[in-house]
């Protein structure tokens, strides 16, 4: 593996959770792939999970970590090319790029959605030229339209708690304050839709995602036929991908927030959030608390997907 920034990277799927299988049992069988080897992360965004998980899984593969957060105590950068820079960025990107790419080995970037530019958000901007510029393989850690580290976790969890072989897989948007990036949902999507299972997107009208994510999943608008015999309910709030409602917040409908009386239409789901979630807005106490949400350990497999990933890109090396 060179680059990784959506499920296309990982190749054959079931090989994949073969491979994150084996480092699962065994996080310290390749202690010596990564000797010497320094892996850089570079967050334009905060993050608890992302950040100490795939630094974990750095270590398990005796790498060295460096871990810069570009808003504290780097310089501002600026990204577009043929700006006159006598405001508060001293920095180009086009240069901060490869004096990062001289440091390390593998950089990880966070660079979310700026809901400022459609295209720019939905071509990857930042993310592109860190791999045109840096001259490492670069990996996502939640970039403008995907988290695959995160997708690939939720993959995983879901193999390990699936009682039958096709589960019920349910998506569904669920109300939040803040306008938040479609990539963990765009992510979430193609991923399923590389599995066989049954795979339903379940949101307000307005909510729709790019169709280059929803591929073939079924869109349901009646929540309850949704969330009816499903066996897994993902939760995630996005803001509005269509225009003209781009990085809008079209509702904070609380009828959509995940809560007992929902969970009970259900063939007894899994609950599942990539976490941070607003509780009470995303999903009611009662239910993250429930046996049934596995939140944790499906947080717990993002060291997993890093370090299954961060071995490939080494072997690939
Ligand atoms: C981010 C998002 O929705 O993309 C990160 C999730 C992993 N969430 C927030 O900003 C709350
Ligand atoms: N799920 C996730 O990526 O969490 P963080 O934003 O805390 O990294």
């Amino acid at each position: 593996m060179k680059h990784f920034t959506s499920v296309q990277d990982i190749g054959d799927l079931k090989q994949a959770l073969e491979k994150a299988k084996k480092v699962k049992e065994h996080p310290f069988a390749d202690q010596e792939l990564g000797n010497n080897m320094t892996v850089m992360l570079i967050f334009f965004n905060s993050s608890l999970r992302t950040r100490l998980s795939t630094q974990k899984a750095g270590m398990n593969l005796g790498m060295n970590v460096i871990v810069l957060d570009i808003n504290q105590g780097a310089w501002k950068l600026e990204t577009e090319r043929g700006v006159i820079m006598d405001g508060d960025k001293p920095e180009h990107i086009l240069e901060a790029i490869p004096v990062m790419g001289a440091y390390c080995d593998i950089i990880g970037v966070r660079s979310f959605a700026q809901f400022e530019n459609k295209a720019d958000d939905y071509n990857e901007l930042i993310l592109n030229q860190f791999i045109q510029y840096s001259g490492k393989p670069v990996f996502s850690m939640e970039a403008a339209t995907r988290h695959p580290l995160q997708s690939f976790a939720d993959l995983i969890t879901i193999e390990e708690y699936k009682k039958i072989e096709r589960p019920k897989v349910v998506l569904t948007w669920a109300p939040h304050p803040r306008a938040l990036p479609q990539a963990v949902p765009n992510s979430f999507a193609e991923w399923m839709n590389a599995t066989d299972y049954e795979f339903v997107i379940t949101h307000p009208e307005g909510y729709e995602l790019d169709e280059q994510f929803v591929g073939k999943a079924t869109v349901e608008y009646d929540r309850e036929k949704a969330y009816r015999g499903a066996d897994f309910i993902y939760a995630k709030n996005w803001a509005a991908y269509s225009d003209p409602n781009y990085g809008k917040i079209l509702s904070t409908d609380r009828s959509w927030t995940v809560d007992a009386a929902k969970m009970a239409l259900t063939n007894n789901a899994y609950f599942m959030h990539c976490l941070p979630v607003r509780r009470n807005m995303i999903v009611s106490d009662k239910v993250i608390e429930s046996r049934q949400s596995i939140v944790i350990p499906e947080a717990a497999n993002r060291v997993v997907s890093a370090q299954t990933v961060l071995k490939e890109i080494l072997l690939g090396m």
